[in-house]
């Protein structure tokens, strides 16, 4: 058992490590999501909106790697320090996990501007959307595999003491082998403001927090 920045870690048990612990919160981004230059990424087309800025689709080509399809998230230019900290805060928790049933993290671009995350690209999107569209096209057995998949990306948020607190379709991200993957993990911080949030699972019309 060691000392590491305040936490103690025991070896071979990962847990999660909440980024508001770190007296700078730069240095959790840097801790646990990699700086890529932005000259290595090429973005593509606006794929959707996100909670800070566009969210694009692009490609990744890091030295001696083979080109990747990317999502990318964007900070809209004049945002307030604490927008950056709560958009980079994002990057730090994906940082942490390494699941094939969460979204993975490629890198974050802060060293210049725009601010941006990159992630692995899910062809079909989130699965609310996904689902909508294609209603009735799926197999149960093909529906249990979206289901399972979820629920070992939830089982492994779990393990490594990560509360996710908005388990939902529009949440989770399918990519083209019908793999389903937790994303967005923005929601603790907004939470966190209110004390009783934190302690309580609640079913409010059609949304559970776990
Ligand atoms: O349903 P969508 O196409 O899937 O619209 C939303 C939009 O961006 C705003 O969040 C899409 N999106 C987010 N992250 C990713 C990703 N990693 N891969 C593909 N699409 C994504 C999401």
């Amino acid at each position: 058992m060691h000392f590491h920045n305040g936490h103690i870690k025991l070896p071979g048990v990962r847990t999660y490590i909440d980024p508001h612990t770190y007296e700078d919160p730069n240095q959790a981004v840097h801790e646990f999501a990699k700086e890529i230059e932005a000259s290595c990424i090429t973005i593509e087309r606006v794929i959707g909106a996100g909670e800070f800025g566009e969210v694009c689709s692009g490609r990744l080509k890091l030295p001696g790697k083979r080109e990747l399809p990317v999502a990318i998230k964007t900070l809209k230019v004049g945002y307030t320090e604490k927008q950056r900290r709560d958009f980079l805060g994002e990057a730090s928790i994906m940082g942490q996990f390494d699941h094939p049933n969460i979204i993975h993290l490629e890198g974050v671009v802060t060293k210049s501007k725009p601010v941006m995350i990159v992630t692995e690209y899910m062809e079909n999107g989130s699965l609310d959307t996904f689902l909508k569209k294609n209603d009735g096209q799926f197999t149960v057995i093909q529906l249990v595999g979206m289901l399972r998949g979820i629920a070992a990306g939830m089982r492994y948020l779990s393990d490594m003491g990560y509360v996710h607190r908005d388990l939902a379709a529009r949440n989770i991200l399918i990519n083209s082998n019908l793999v389903c993957k937790v994303s967005d993990f923005g929601l603790s911080r907004v939470l966190e403001d209110d004390p009783e949030a934190a302690y309580t699972t609640r079913v409010r019309s059609n949304r559970m927090h776990f």
